[in-house]
């Protein structure tokens, strides 16, 4: 069952609306088993995101974007990228057999992310420029074409990925103390903050989280509160210096009383390896950039050890290898038996 059977009654859908899935959501919520012991904290879990069909979160928005840009008659999809959502609006328009073209930044995003993109069949655009650059050439071209625009300034990618924010809500009983998440677009914090709202106001929840966003400290315009012109970071995901739903952000986190917050490459890539070596969950490096940050909060004493603090895990490892590859050992190169190799292993 994909999100729109199973939330059907929460978006905006009606009987008009084609009928689209590829399974997407009802992802893990993985109880922590060795971070949260080492840190003391009791309730710790990862929402896996990199689960979803397309390896992100992104599938969640997209399939209820594709869904109503198909009942209104658009035959032709466009986005701007850092990779996630190019592969996602790709997968569903390669499903529902209609057009899609997607500009990317050109040399900025995971190659895996673009082999995805190319695969499905998407027409590729590798623009020169950064992200926000990207995001403002295809806002332009679709205000004068009938192209439908399916980035998250598009309300229903919001409805839709809202839905995560339910099934957390439905598997805990009630919505967690703290909700962390990497900050890129703000597309994501804002539909969190709306899912946990919306079922706040149904009587689905007791009460609302503290909405804790992280960006990457070279790419952190909501942290610093201006735009960024040349955003470096690691984490390409998040590598975008003018969020579109910069206030959906600001909202979420001073409505909750939760904080957006700054992480190094460093910390990124260090959480990246802890999570993926001590949990067995490997997430690409923007969705390592919350748990970085809450290694920050424990450490200054900034989070209640008693809270159940949900981080989520917002894209698949595989996506990016390149980008964690770099701080592990290479593999053992060796000819040999069996007898070398118990010798070389040190058994
Ligand atoms: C893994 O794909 O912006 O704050 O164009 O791929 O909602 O933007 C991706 C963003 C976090 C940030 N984690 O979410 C894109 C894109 C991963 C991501 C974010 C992205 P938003």
């Amino acid at each position: 069952m994909g999100v729109i059977a199973r939330y059907r009654e929460h978006l905006p859908v009606g009987p008009a609306t084609p009928d689209v899935d590829l399974n997407e959501g009802s992802t893990p919520l993985v109880p922590s088993r060795n971070i949260g012991r080492t840190l003391g904290l009791s309730r710790l879990y990862f929402k896996y995101e990199g689960l979803n069909p397309t390896g992100s979160f992104k599938d969640r928005g997209m399939v209820v974007a594709v869904a109503k840009a198909l009942e209104s008659g658009s035959r032709v999809f466009m986005c701007a990228s850092t990779g996630n959502t190019s592969a996602s609006m790709a997968a569903y328009a390669a499903r529902t057999g209609v057009r899609a073209i997607v500009v990317v930044p050109s040399g900025e995003i995971a190659l895996n992310k673009l082999s995805q993109a190319l695969m499905y069949g998407a027409k590729v655009v590798a623009l020169k420029g950064n992200f926000d650059f990207a995001l403002e050439t295809v806002r332009d071209l679709t205000s004068h074409y009938s192209v439908a625009l399916m980035n998250s300034v598009n309300p229903h990618r919001i409805a839709g990925q809202k839905t995560a924010a339910f099934e957390i809500v439905d598997e805990l009983g009630d919505a967690p103390d703290y909700l962390m998440l990497p900050v890129g677009n703000a597309g994501n914090i804002t539909a969190y903050w709306k899912g946990f709202r919306e079922y706040h106001a149904a009587g689905r929840a007791t009460r609302l989280p503290r909405m804790v966003g992280a960006q990457a400290e070279g790419a952190a315009p909501i942290v610093t509160g201006s735009p960024v012109p040349n955003p470096k970071t690691v984490a390409s995901a998040i590598r975008i210096g003018n969020p579109a739903s910069w206030e959906g952000a600001t909202s979420a986190r001073d409505e909750s009383g939760g904080m957006i917050a700054a992480v190094t490459d460093t910390e990124i890539l260090s959480a990246q390896i802890r999570l993926a070596g001590s949990e067995g969950l490997f997430a690409e490096p923007a969705s390592a950039a919350p748990l970085a940050l809450l290694f920050r909060l424990v450490r200054e004493r900034k989070i209640d050890k008693d809270a159940t603090t949900v981080v989520v895990l917002t894209g698949s490892g595989l996506k990016d290898p390149d980008a964690a590859l770099k701080n592990v050992e290479p593999p053992i190169e060796l000819d040999g038996d069996a007898r070398t190799l118990a010798k070389v292993l040190k058994l």
